[in-house]
């Protein structure tokens, strides 16, 4: 069975931008949901992966869409924690200089990401991507959808742009938001990690694999 993993700060570090009472929801609730959701399903199923992506993986190609759905909703929430932090500091070293080079700098990369962010229609997420060439590229998916299978691209950073994820503290502003949290939340050291990982330094970012549960 996969197991929601405690949040990697307090539930009240992220404010004003995410609250406490939003991060409860979002965290114990929908996050908390979809790995319930993700373990019954399991349960039904013969043979499961020992990783979480490998689970994604199979589901997609056995086009099981509801626990493809409940599958890549744990790990995009997983990501998305992680890629968070309440002492941010901006971007530096090879993703500093990529940033500048390829997006024109820090305000424009959040023009951009935000206008992304904004033009999802419905729900999904908005993501900073990398490919192996170091080459950087902004990215909205659907839904539960994730970047696997879509593209060769490794994240960096994420938003959630799911209502869920904000309307509590900004109500119908996504544009709003989007822009606070480009500001305060994102986790530029991880990002730097995933950015070498991209092109073969150090691991990426993966989801706990499943524990195994002993017979009561
Ligand atoms: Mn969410």
């Amino acid at each position: 069975m996969f197991v929601l993993a405690p949040l990697p700060y307090a539930h009240d570090a992220l404010e004003p931008v995410i609250s406490a009472r939003t991060l409860h929801h979002h965290h114990e609730k929908h996050h908390g949901g979809y790995v319930k959701a993700l373990n019954a399903l399991l349960d039904a199923v013969e043979i499961v992966p020992d990783t979480l992506e490998g689970v994604i993986a199979a589901a997609s190609k056995s086009r099981n869409r509801v626990l493809f759905n409940n599958a890549a909703q744990t790990r995009n929430h997983a990501f998305f924690w992680d890629a968070m932090t309440a002492a941010p500091a901006p971007p530096a070293g090879d993703l500093a200089a990529a940033i500048t080079a390829q997006m024109g700098g820090m305000a424009a990369l959040k023009t951009e990401f935000v206008a992304a962010g904004v033009a999802q229609f419905g729900s999904g997420w908005v993501w900073l991507v990398s490919d192996a060439g170091g080459g950087l590229a902004i990215t909205v998916s659907h839904d539960a959808q994730d970047w696997q299978g879509e593209t060769a691209s490794t994240p960096l950073i994420v938003c959630d742009v799911w209502e869920h994820a904000y309307y509590l503290d900004h109500q119908e502003d996504r544009k709003g938001f989007l822009e606070a949290w480009f500001d305060a939340l994102p986790n530029w050291e991880f990002a730097s990690r995933q950015y070498a990982a991209a092109q073969g330094q150090g691991q990426k970012w993966k989801h706990p694999a499943a524990v195994a549960l002993t017979a009561a």
